[in-house]
């Protein structure tokens, strides 16, 4: 299997930890990323598979797909345990929810904050801050009675954890007065799978003079 990510790439990241809990040899391959090109010059197996021009890939045998959701669930079926969707119907349909409002709801914010590019006092990228911070509320709430985001440990704490840790790069970062969701933030970075990569994205950032967030 190879999978092939950015060395600053939220989605990539997402990946990468669930290849790592599941324990897979994976090889993993970055593309060219610079602060300053970005994608530039674009990956080719990047430009010949993904129509949207961007990672994570997945390769495997004959599979080759993108998008870490997609990547999520051919994962789940190749390599069942240990499992990352909740057993229960319930849970796991709300931790499906959960994964899909941290990259389609929660990210729009975060683009917002992307194009801010660090200037943050400008009404648009204030205006995504405070919507972050409602959605930090509400899951620091939700934390409050439970030790993951949707029953057992799942895609959905991968995919908001990323979110958030990368969202802390671009002025994001939740407030510490949200206990839960900062006892939280704490477990998933103890995690192996998490804390190493998270690790090379912030040896990635330290390299380019940009502080790695503090969990
Ligand atoms: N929905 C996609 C989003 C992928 C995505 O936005 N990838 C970013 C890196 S985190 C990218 O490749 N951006 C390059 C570009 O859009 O030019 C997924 O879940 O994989």
């Amino acid at each position: 299997m190879k999978l092939i990510t950015g060395p600053l790439s939220m989605f990539g990241a997402k990946a990468q930890i669930a290849v790592a809990e599941k324990g897979i040899d994976c090889e993993i391959e970055f593309v060219p990323f610079s602060l300053q090109h970005r994608y530039s010059p674009l990956h080719p197996d990047v430009a010949r598979l993904n129509p949207k021009k961007q990672v994570p890939l997945l390769f495997d045998g004959q599979v080759e797909i993108f998008d870490s959701t997609l990547i999520f669930d051919y994962l789940e079926h190749k390599h069942p345990e240990p499992a990352l969707w909740p057993a229960g119907i319930a849970e796991r349909a709300e931790a499906r929810l959960l994964e899909l409002k941290a990259d389609e709801l929660f990210f729009q914010d975060f683009k917002v904050l992307m194009s801010a590019a660090g200037k943050t006092a400008t009404p648009e990228a204030q205006s995504a801050i405070e919507s972050m911070h409602r959605y930090y509320e509400a899951t620091d709430r939700a934390l409050a009675s439970r030790e993951w985001l949707a029953g057992s440990y799942s895609y959905a704490d991968i995919a908001f954890f990323c979110a958030s840790w990368f969202a802390s790069i671009l002025g994001g970062a939740p407030s510490p007065d949200f206990r839960h969701l900062g006892a939280w933030r704490k477990r998933m970075i103890a995690r192996p799978a998490v804390g190493q990569t998270m690790g090379e994205i912030s040896a990635f950032l330290s390299r380019n003079g940009v502080p790695a967030p503090a969990v």
